[in-house]
């Protein structure tokens, strides 16, 4: 198959991360014999320096012409100065919803050999997926007024839901239930906000439509607190943007690290956008040790969402397992009697764990 992929390296860690991925997907190019012709785009910060925009109109139409995109991570303190609507993160959050991109799937799961590596007792973490279903393009993220008020000394964000988004996203969750437990847990605050009891009223609605699913609803608050005393207990959880983006950061503890964990956003049909959950780490970027696994997961992610490449995918997946078997790690995780190594050693021996 050929298959053009936007790359959007962006900030910090992201081109040594995005360096791994591609790696990656050329080996499996050549296994499987397919063409991935990149192009490299600047997002973020990379964005605002050479372009004075953190998401510049090149990079907006090359993603939408693409089969699907890849992303490393923006921001970064250089930028942390520049107004909320000119900084890095104003691009991954623009690209988001000029590709439409209102699903973002966040999977959680506890490798074997990163046990010990969770802060958390074996016996918790132990068997622990989840898939975390973040809705995307609107919530706090995106409402409106959001603004300071100078003549009042305030200010004002807007949590906004029409209902056709919400069902949108949870029709996404109830179908992809399907393919694994059949369990849903609905994640809002409806004790408190009106947005929620709206979530809550299709939920329930929508719930009619799959009696094979089952469902329940919990509080934020609640869920965050049985995230790490019971995951088990999780298998599709569906929430609004910003709980899912602050509940997948706390569920990466149960992997042993947040730069486990890759996501896939997308929309009903059309490019999908692929990037780890975590962030451009300044504090080591350019150090060759940033944990390439996220990255080359969410890689993996692509070829299985967007290209249908089930083999390849589970080609990567194998041997991101393998190397966790075998001891290799990054500094960010434990294993033990592991051996720690650095981001292009962690690729290398990846890439000899994929089948020839
Ligand atoms: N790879 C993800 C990334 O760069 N995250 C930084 C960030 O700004 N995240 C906000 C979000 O995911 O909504």
């Amino acid at each position: 198959m050929n298959k053009q992929i936007v790359i959007l390296p962006g900030d910090g860690i992201g081109k040594e991360i995005m360096d791994a991925a591609v790696r990656v997907l050329q080996a499996i190019a050549e296994n499987f014999n397919h063409q991935f012709t990149f192009s490299e785009h600047l997002i973020g910060g990379a964005a605002i320096d050479g372009e004075q925009s953190p998401l510049p109109e090149t990079t907006i139409h090359a993603c939408k012409k693409a089969d699907a995109v890849l992303l490393g991570a923006v921001g970064g303190e250089k930028w942390d100065a520049l107004p909320g609507d000119k900084r890095p993160e104003k691009g991954l959050l623009g690209i988001r919803k000029e590709l439409g991109l209102f699903a973002n799937l966040r999977p959680i799961k506890a490798f074997t050999p990163l046990l010990h590596a969770s802060p958390l007792k074996e016996e918790i973490v132990a068997g622990s997926n989840i898939l975390i279903v973040r809705e995307l393009t609107g919530g706090l993220y995106f409402g409106e007024p959001k603004k300071r008020i100078p003549e009042e000394n305030a200010v004002v964000d807007t949590l906004y839901y029409t209902r056709t988004e919400i069902e949108q996203i949870v029709d996404k969750a109830f179908q992809t239930a399907r393919t694994r437990k059949k369990r849903v847990t609905s994640v809002d605050k409806a004790n408190v906000l009106e947005s929620s009891r709206m979530w809550r009223e299709v939920v329930e609605e929508k719930s009619k439509q799959y009696p094979d699913i089952a469902v329940d609803h919990l509080l934020v608050d609640a869920a965050a607190m049985k995230l790490i005393t019971n995951p088990k207990q999780f298998d599709v959880i569906v929430t609004e943007n910003m709980f899912g983006d602050i509940l997948s950061d706390e569920a990466s503890v149960l992997t042993g690290s947040l730069g486990m964990l890759p996501s896939a956003s997308v929309r009903t049909d059309g490019v999908g956008l692929y990037e780890p959950v975590h962030g451009s780490a300044p504090d080591i970027a350019g150090k060759g040790i940033a944990n390439p696994l996220g990255m080359i997961l969410s890689a993996s992610s692509m070829l299985r969402q967007s290209f249908g490449m089930e083999q390849e995918a589970d080609e990567i997946e194998y041997a991101v397992e393998t190397t966790l078997e075998q001891g290799y790690h990054t500094p960010d995780l434990s294993i033990k009697n592991g051996t720690v190594v650095g981001t292009k050693q962690m690729t290398e021996i990846i890439l000899g764990n994929l089948a020839t």
